[in-house]
């Protein structure tokens, strides 16, 4: 993909002082009930809450296989320098492993599913590309948490990322628990866009995945979209998926317990949103990281993939899922206006038929 050039920046940040948030234009969800699985109604929730919980989103088979291959990568001793993976800085486990399509035939498989790349076209309305693909293995005992931050924020000043036109799918391969380091959501905080201050250190990215200390907001920030928003937690059994905003503002905790909470990350890009310069660091973060070289678009296998590069870009085909909202279930820590209100739904779907050509 070529680099296209910065004509103006929304979403500034990396600042010397403090700024206003900016409350976004761009909406979340780009595509309509006709062009995917999710029903209508639950794009209309994921519009206003910025994220979806969906149990059962791959089969227990799948969860075994691809843990297998979580194992496997973590004690592969051909990687044990490798700068794919980051270990936790007090013990030297494995924390996460980039650019997993590339280690893993099984979860480059995962990366063309169409349960997976149905819906992220739905919700960006288009074609997609991967930008970016992790597994965050938190394990047990030693497992430090991810302190609150918005993707968006380091994708964009990082990566060049122009516009919020981008979700991710996390897939927990183990039990995600509210002790085990469950992941915290503030539903509605993706409309809002907090700018950071400070400058962004040459390869910032070397300590960052480790700990973030730049590019995270502060913590009256933090205080203030907490009020607002309320947190959510995505907890649930192995194969459920959480589908969240680019920009909502989500972190965890450390993990004491002896349980591993073990996700895996596909973060899908709009091919209309291709990387440009970084908005505000010196250089754009290595390929593993932030993927802009030769990026394909995400086909079925045996679909004919298409150059994010080429001029038009084709939307996906009318196709309609089958998607079943079951009863809510999950806690919800609520923002004072919704406290004990329910939020998460259950939904069973059946892979679209792969239309492509
Ligand atoms: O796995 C988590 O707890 C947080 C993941 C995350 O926010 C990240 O990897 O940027």
């Amino acid at each position: 993909m070529t680099t296209a050039t910065i004509e103006q920046d929304l979403y500034p940040t990396r600042l010397t002082q403090a700024r206003e948030p900016i409350e976004r234009d761009q909406p979340t969800v780009w595509g309509d009930a006709d062009s995917g699985p999710f029903t209508a109604e639950e794009l209309r929730a994921h519009e206003s809450r910025g994220f979806t919980v969906l149990e059962d989103f791959i089969t227990a088979g799948e969860v075994e296989r691809y843990s297998a291959e979580l194992q496997r990568l973590s004690t592969d001793p051909s990687l044990a320098a490798d700068p794919r993976v980051v270990r936790e800085r007090a013990t030297g486990a494995v924390r996460s492993i980039f650019a997993v399509p590339a280690l893993s035939e099984a979860l480059r498989d995962l990366t063309r599913d169409p349960r997976l790349l149905d819906r992220a076209r739905q919700l960006l309305g288009g074609d997609v590309y991967l930008h970016q693909t992790r597994i965050n293995y938190m394990p047990g005992f030693g497992g430090t948490g991810f302190y609150w931050h918005s993707d968006f924020e380091t994708w964009h000043a990082e990566d060049g990322m122009p516009i919020p036109r981008a979700v991710s799918c996390s897939i927990a391969l183990t039990d995600n628990y509210p002790f085990n380091g469950g992941l915290m959501v503030m539903p509605g905080s993706h409309r809002t866009f907090i700018s950071c201050v400070g400058e962004t250190p040459e390869d910032n990215h070397r300590s960052s995945l480790q700990a973030q200390e730049v590019g995270v907001p502060t913590e009256e920030d933090i205080t203030r979209l907490a009020e607002r928003y309320g947190i959510d937690q995505f907890t649930g059994p192995a194969g459920s998926a959480l589908w969240f905003d680019a920009n909502i503002m989500h972190g965890s905790g450390n993990n004491i317990t002896p349980f591993p909470r073990s996700n895996i990350f596909l973060v899908f890009n709009s091919v209309d949103n291709a990387l440009a310069e970084p908005y505000a660091a010196s250089a754009p973060r290595p390929e593993h990281i932030a993927h802009r070289e030769d990026v394909t678009r995400c086909a079925e296998p045996g679909a004919h993939s298409r150059h994010a590069s080429a001029t038009a870009c084709r939307t996906c085909p009318g196709r309609l899922g089958s998607a079943f909202v079951f009863a809510m279930m999950g806690k919800k820590l609520a923002s004072v206006s919704q406290r004990g209100t329910m939020c998460w739904c259950r939904c069973s779907s059946t892979p679209a038929p792969a239309t492509r050509p």
